[in-house]
């Protein structure tokens, strides 16, 4: 396609599908008539895709998500089509610049972090890889909420990104379910037989996920709820007019909005309602298209692979089995046999606050025949190892995380750490029951829109050196060594990051009214607000080091910006108090003549996709702090590594692969290890004990308990300092006097620039491994047992 074709492409969806004139068109015209002319390129191959599948009667692969944080996706179909350049002329024969046509788009937040958009790069990776998959979630209203600042604390407000138009979706009148909640069984013909009270339909929207060069694509199937009766026209008719329409509000309200929790589930029916609405949806609709294929049901096992992201799809065990024996008749034992060999089940956190349960009472007044069918698994389970202590219902409470390990043939953690820690501690009886369940698939990000789409500058320059085979094959980033000793190489190595860093520093000087200096180290914490991420850890540093650049304003400092970007729960309290200290030391800091011209404090609101993108390849550090054993994987890490900024970071997680790969000397490594972390608490004064060992601490915990972030406010922030001072569960005290040991080292290293460019560039030629393409390809030979169903060459 020449950009005179794509242009043509564009000028008519501009006339013909918008029905606008190109003297009268704006941005979100372009932006449409480019999101359909590029639409068209993806039809072919994504029409050809779902034939080959067929026809090759390939396994499918079902990846069942609550969340896809999909972002943006002009760019990244672009990208993978390869129409980068052309649609760049395109557009300047248009007289407008790419970049503004595609930052019109809004950023599709469907999740709230690190699971959500591993989701999106696995179905990225798929289509790459011309694996026959499909993607199952919710296609929420109201993705994760808007965040701004308001006097320094964090305002949410509503999302909506389907208020603006965009071209990715098909809607799907003809595939929908009926999904019932409620009601009793009854027996009938010795058949137990599930009669809901409630119901609702869940319609699928469809929207391709085309991989890179174009090869293939897969779909994305959101489930939309929508009422069974729109209207109650008795009602309308005697007047009632709002009665009239409850039904719909009623329905509807399944997928109006994502839960905006990461890691403490609310335990609210209607979360329940929404993970069984998608579930059972997803689970109809693949079954449905089984048998439109084959008739023997034993076949399943061999030709559909489910993967459970986290517990919330969890009820897709006990599901299953009553789709296969309550409706089918297959024997229960087979019934359960036969679901196992379709599902599979990943862990997402140890955090024990995070696993969901839900009470017996809850579980048993919606889905009355899961429950049953949940106690006989369990009973089964039970007779085959009899162990009182791994069983699914306990404490009047069904635990979602044995049911999906009971319910799965593989189990996978996310990093190597942490799948060793789900056998020493979650799962530790279910581990000893099944001691090949359990494996590791470590968490991989995709390439095509972490460093292709993101960092072109970059990416030229990676083309250059080692040709174009990189972005199917990350790997081959390892062709970069070579290049290291070549000064040349490390000097548009280091022209690429400060392009970039120039770029985040006119954005934030339009956007935020703040000026930053492009040499300063841009060092980087993005990511959701937590306790055990600990941005509290790395805002103290900060008020350490503005402490005691004060006490000596002539010595040699390295400039440094910090930059912080997340939201918090908005009803995790802890959280939002962090984020309001971050901001008030921001303003004092900034405003400080003698010390803002070596450290600055920035925190970026609404932080998203679309804001990782361009923060991503401009960074220079990357905060990795988790208190060691807490971050189950960790992504953003990765992202890092492979644009060029070293990590500062924990044995936490992926960090430890991340530091085996890129070389210890590459890595800037503090703080204690999970056993330790474990050890250390068990002194019940490890903070008072910290804090007596280090004056630097010591002073910045009393300037967070003064007035000195809070003019005119003492005690503001009195409860972060209560907290660490006292339990300081995340030991953020017992590990700040390594942490600020390791950022000196960090500033030392810096002001190198030859030697810090030289590990920058090792980072990125090191981390080819953490291409979600690598996890995709662990997860097919360990998990799924298929592969993709075309050849290397495209046959
Ligand atoms: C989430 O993003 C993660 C875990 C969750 O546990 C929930 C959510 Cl929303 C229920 C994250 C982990 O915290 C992170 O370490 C990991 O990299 C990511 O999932 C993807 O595996």
């Amino acid at each position: 396609m020449t950009s005179s074709d794509l242009r043509d492409s564009i000028l008519h969806h501009l006339k013909y599908s918008l029905g606008k004139d190109a003297a009268h068109a704006v941005t979100q015209d372009w932006r449409m008539a480019l999101s359909l002319a590029v639409r068209d390129r993806i039809t072919d191959p994504w029409f050809d895709a779902t034939r080959t599948a067929y026809a090759g009667q390939n396994k499918r692969v079902y990846y069942l998500s609550m969340e896809f944080l999909i972002g943006r996706l002009l760019q990244d179909a672009i990208v993978n089509l390869g129409l980068l350049e052309t649609a760049h002329e395109a557009f300047t024969d248009l007289g407008l610049p790419l970049d503004t046509v595609l930052s019109n788009e809004p950023d599709a937040a469907l999740g709230n972090g690190g699971l959500g958009r591993l989701a999106a790069c696995f179905i990225e990776s798929l289509s790459s890889l011309a694996v026959p998959a499909m993607g199952y979630g919710i296609r929420y209203e109201h993705g994760l909420f808007k965040q701004s600042f308001v006097q320094g604390r964090q305002i949410e407000a509503p999302e909506d990104w389907l208020q603006q138009t965009h071209a990715w979706e098909f809607e799907r009148p003809e595939s929908t379910y009926h999904i019932g909640f409620g009601g009793r069984v009854v027996q009938k013909d010795g058949r137990s037989v599930w009669e809901p009270e409630d119901g609702l339909i869940a319609q699928a929207y469809d929207t391709p996920v085309i991989g890179w060069k174009g090869r293939w694509a897969n779909t994305l199937r959101l489930w939309s709820a929508k009422p069974t009766q729109i209207f109650d026209l008795d009602r309308f008719n005697s007047g009632d007019y709002i009665a009239a329409s409850a039904p719909e509000t009623l329905a509807r309200t399944i997928s109006r909005v994502l839960y905006p929790d990461d890691t403490t589930p609310q335990g609210k029916e209607l979360r329940l309602k929404q993970e069984f609405f998608f579930t059972a949806a997803s689970l109809r609709d693949a079954l449905r298209r089984f048998e439109s294929e084959y008739d023997d049901l034993h076949l399943l096992p061999q030709k559909v692979a489910f993967q459970l992201n986290d517990t919330h799809p969890a009820i897709a065990g006990p599901e299953l089995v009553r789709l296969l024996h309550d409706e089918r008749g297959l024997p229960m034992d087979e019934a359960i046999a036969t679901a196992r060999g379709c599902l599979a089940y990943t862990n997402h956190t140890l955090l024990p606050e995070a696993l969901e349960r839900w009470p017996v009472e809850l579980m048993g007044r919606l889905l009355p025949r899961h429950l049953q069918i949940i106690e006989r698994i369990d009973a089964a389970h039970a007779a085959e190892k009899p162990d009182r202590r791994a069983n699914a219902l306990e404490d009047g409470e069904v635990k979602m995380g044995e049911l999906a390990f009971i319910m799965g043939h593989k189990v996978n953690g996310v990093s190597a750490l942490h799948t060793d820690l789900m056998k020493q501690t979650v799962f530790k009886e279910l581990h000893r029951l099944h001691p090949d369940r359990i494996i590791n698939q470590t968490n991989g990000v995709t390439p095509r829109r972490w460093v292709l789409g993101a960092n072109p500058r970059l990416s030229t320059l990676i083309t250059d050196a080692i040709g174009d085979g990189w972005v199917g094959d990350l790997e081959q980033l390892s062709g970069l060594e070579t290049h290291l000793d070549d000064a040349g190489f490390l000097d548009r190595f280091a022209a690429a990051k400060r392009g970039n860093k120039t770029d985040l520093v006119d954005w934030v000087q339009r956007n935020q009214g703040i000026a930053l200096d492009p040499d300063a180290m841009f060092d980087v914490q993005i990511k959701r607000i937590h306790e055990y991420k600990r941005q509290h850890l790395n805002i103290l540093e900060a008020i350490a080091l503005w402490q005691e650049i004060r006490d000596n304003p002539n010595a040699d400092w390295t400039p440094r910006v910090k930059i912080f970007g997340g939201k918090a729960a908005p009803g995790y309290v802890f959280a939002k108090e962090i984020i309001h200290l971050i901001n008030d030391v921001a303003a004092v800091l900034n405003a400080d003549p003698v010390t803002s011209k070596y450290l600055k404090v920035v925190f970026l609101p609404n932080y998203n996709v679309t804001l990782a993108e361009r923060l991503i390849p401009a960074s220079d550090l990357s905060e990795q702090i988790s208190t060691a054993g807490k971050e189950a994987s960790g992504t953003g890490n990765m992202k890092f590594a492979l644009n060029g900024a070293p990590t500062i970071g924990t044995l936490d997680g992926a960090n430890v692969e991340i530091r085996e790969h890129v070389g210890t000397d590459n890595f800037f490594l503090f703080g204690m290890t999970a056993p330790e972390v474990d050890a250390r608490r068990e002194l019940g004064d490890h903070a008072a004990q910290a804090i007596a060992a280090d004056p630097r601490l010591a002073r910045a915990l009393d300037a967070v308990r003064d007035d000195t972030f809070a003019p005119g406010d003492p005690g503001r922030h009195a409860g972060i300092a209560e907290n660490l001072s006292g339990h300081d569960y995340f030991v953020v005290c017992s590990d700040f006097t390594d942490y600020w040991r390791a950022q000196r080292e960090v500033d030392a290293a810096y002001a190198d620039q030859g030697g810090w460019m030289r590990m920058a560039a090792l980072n990125t030629a090191r981390s080819g491994w953490f291409s979600s393409d690598r996890s995709m390809r662990g997860y097919l030979a360990d998990i799924w047992r298929t592969g993709p169903a075309l050849g290397a060459d495209g046959e």
